[in-house]
């Protein structure tokens, strides 16, 4: 299976998390990638293997993402220095009624207007490594077009961002592009997958009037974790997409007994769709030991449901959401790849 990977992730390297009250040092960080890579070598998946992803135009992006939002990106590190602020860009205020809110001049203000959490910041250079990290989605989503399977190792996550938000870590929705660029180039239906500990809200949102993209998610109970408000099982789709979103929310303390029956539901919806596509949002944050998370999963457990998925048949395009924290985050990733192949 074809890796595509980036070293410009560096170049998005929030300085801190604004986390429970505490400023901590980023759970989401490119030492997490030294731990995939790592745990991605154990593996037999050699880093010199790994491919750089090529060059995409911006209207990838743009299929997903509004030129509004995209400008904001490149342009509001700039402002927020322009300003006299230092640090990252780390939004604080939220309209509470953004459709009926215009953005404010004030970079501050902006900030909140694209933005739905303060955990998610914005650095000189994040633009850079975000276009790189679009590029390596989109150049695994090509393998898939011509039917094989790749995955796109690359930080930050992207499920959490929606057409004109940041949120949770994310800044550009990966898996979004790459299913949208599937669909660009023929798929007539494509099916999203995502299995990272935390719903996958943005990822919803771009496609929940739709019918030509089904999302299923299994993810923890948004009653209890983030994105607190999205993820509840009657999330099923607005006109033309009702019946294209499944949720599964499932209680803290989930382990694998559970866990996948929940996968083996939502493999039943996505064969019934009758996908030719398939996008995994590949978090593996449903660790036992993420620190962010609650679910019980276990090292093994990974391989078990690669393999299930490749029961589908599908050319798949996985691409690299969360975990968090601790060295095995790598081995888990691996270990979906290996069952997956095997
Ligand atoms: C990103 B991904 C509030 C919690 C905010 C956001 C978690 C984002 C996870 N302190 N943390 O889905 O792995
Ligand atoms: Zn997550």
């Amino acid at each position: 299976m074809k890796v595509f990977h980036t070293d410009a992730h560096v170049l998005h390297a929030p300085k801190a998390e604004l986390h429970r009250g505490q400023m901590v040092s980023p759970h989401e960080s490119p030492r997490r990638m030294e731990q995939l890579i790592a745990g991605m070598e154990r593996a037999g998946f050699s880093r010199d293997s790994f491919l750089g992803p090529s060059a995409h135009d911006l209207s990838a992006i743009t299929a997903v993402h509004t030129p509004d939002y995209i400008e904001f990106l490149q342009t509001a590190w700039r402002r927020w220095q322009d300003a006299g602020y230092s640090g990252d860009v780390l939004p604080m205020s939220y309209p509470m009624n953004p459709r009926r809110a215009k953005p404010p001049i004030d970079i501050d203000g902006a900030a909140g207007f694209f933005c739905s959490s303060s955990d998610t910041v914005i650095t000189e250079t994040s633009w850079t490594a975000l276009s790189a990290i679009a590029d390596c989605a989109l150049s695994a989503a090509d393998e898939a077009a011509k039917g094989g399977s790749a995955f796109a190792l690359v930080r930050p996550p992207g499920h959490h961002a929606g057409a004109a938000y940041m949120s949770g870590y994310c800044l550009l929705n990966t898996p979004a592009i790459a299913a949208q660029a599937l669909r660009d180039v023929g798929a007539e239906r494509v099916a999203i997958l995502d299995v990272d500990f935390h719903h996958g809200n943005g990822t919803q949102d771009i496609f929940y009037g739709r019918d030509d993209v089904f999302f299923a998610s299994i993810h923890g109970h948004p009653d209890h974790h983030f994105p607190y408000f999205w993820g509840h099982k009657d999330e099923t789709g607005d006109g033309a997409g009702e019946g294209f979103t499944v949720n599964y929310p499932l209680a803290p303390g989930t382990a694998y007994d559970l866990w996948s029956e929940a996968l083996e539901s939502a493999m039943d919806r996505i064969r019934q769709f009758g996908a030719d596509a398939l996008v995994v949002s590949l978090g593996v944050d449903t660790f036992e030991r993420d620190p962010i998370s609650s679910f019980k999963l276990t090292t093994p457990d990974y391989a078990r449901y690669g393999e299930r998925i490749a029961t589908l048949g599908l050319p798949t395009t996985f691409i690299m959401e969360g975990g968090y924290g601790v060295p095995e985050i790598g081995d888990n990733t691996a270990n979906v790849l290996t069952g997956f192949l095997a």
